[in-house]
């Protein structure tokens, strides 16, 4: 009779144990310069994990809404700056999801700087959540709560053409201006003025953290393919628990 209320006990301490770890997701931290090619590595993975639920979350999604003194003088405005950020938020956020609560998470907009314009996203608890942006290594907090850490590596210059790119065309405030040259003046001060040295000062010392350096980015199938190969064998051990729950209870009863 004992022996048997002891196991019911067990089994119910242990299954919230193991319920816990099995809830428990795999975080991805993908760091690396602006546009070295994180948002293509994330998609890659996505799309190659499909039959997982995956969610995506990015730094500048917590990027500080900028005052109003801020937002005259726009060009004097570090955003590669580590305190360009709301960590707290993002930490805020990321621990809710981990305990498997869902987030309502901004949408950044590039043209009025400001991260209540659009409706926020509602990002739901998954077995997956990717975390990028060229700052997550940078708080240890964050760093500590990432199963794997990939830092996407290109060449600055490849890096430098392709926001120039990304900057005039797609992303472009004016689009009267994308030949301006004074918009690519402008652009060609914020960068060695800011991104650059924030490149050398803050995100590159962060790549020493990384679990896995991708050269190359998106064009780095090879690495892509290892990478998602590993992600499933670490789901497939979280999916034994869920497989299993009891599988600590028989052990430990043996133990008694
Ligand atoms: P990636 N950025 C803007 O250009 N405008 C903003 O309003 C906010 C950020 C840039 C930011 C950084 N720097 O270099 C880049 N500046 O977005 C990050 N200047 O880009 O999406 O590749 O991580």
């Amino acid at each position: 009779d004992s022996l048997e209320r002891r196991d019911t006990v067990a089994e119910q301490s242990t299954d919230s144990v193991a319920g816990s770890v099995a809830r428990q997701p795999f975080v991805i931290g993908v760091a690396g310069g602006a546009a070295s090619g994180k948002t293509t590595v994330c998609d890659m993975i996505i799309e190659q994990l499909h039959d997982q639920r995956v969610v995506l979350v990015s730094q500048e999604s917590f990027y500080h809404n900028l005052t109003e003194e801020e937002l005259m003088r726009v060009h004097e405005y570090n955003f590669d700056h580590p305190d360009a950020f709301d960590t707290e938020q993002l930490l805020s956020s990321m621990e809710k999801l981990m305990h498997g609560q869902a987030v309502d998470i901004p949408k950044y907009d590039f043209r009025s700087y400001k991260n209540n314009v659009f409706p926020t996203r509602r990002v739901n608890p998954s077995d997956v959540i990717i975390l990028e942006g060229i700052l997550v290594f940078h708080d240890p907090r964050v760093r500590e709560m990432m199963n794997m850490k990939l830092f996407v590596d290109t060449d600055a210059d490849v890096r430098l053409a392709r926001r120039i790119r990304r900057d005039t065309v797609e992303k472009a405030r004016d689009i009267g201006k994308v030949l301006d040259q004074v918009v690519l003046y402008r652009f060609m001060v914020q960068y060695s003025k800011f991104v650059k040295p924030a490149f050398d000062d803050f995100i590159l010392p962060t790549k020493k953290y990384a679990d896995i350096i991708i050269p190359r980015g998106g064009d780095n199938h090879v690495a892509i393919d290892l990478i998602v190969q590993h992600i499933r064998t670490k789901l497939g051990q979280h999916d034994l628990c869920k497989i299993y729950p009891n599988l600590y209870v028989i052990q430990s009863t043996f133990q008694i």
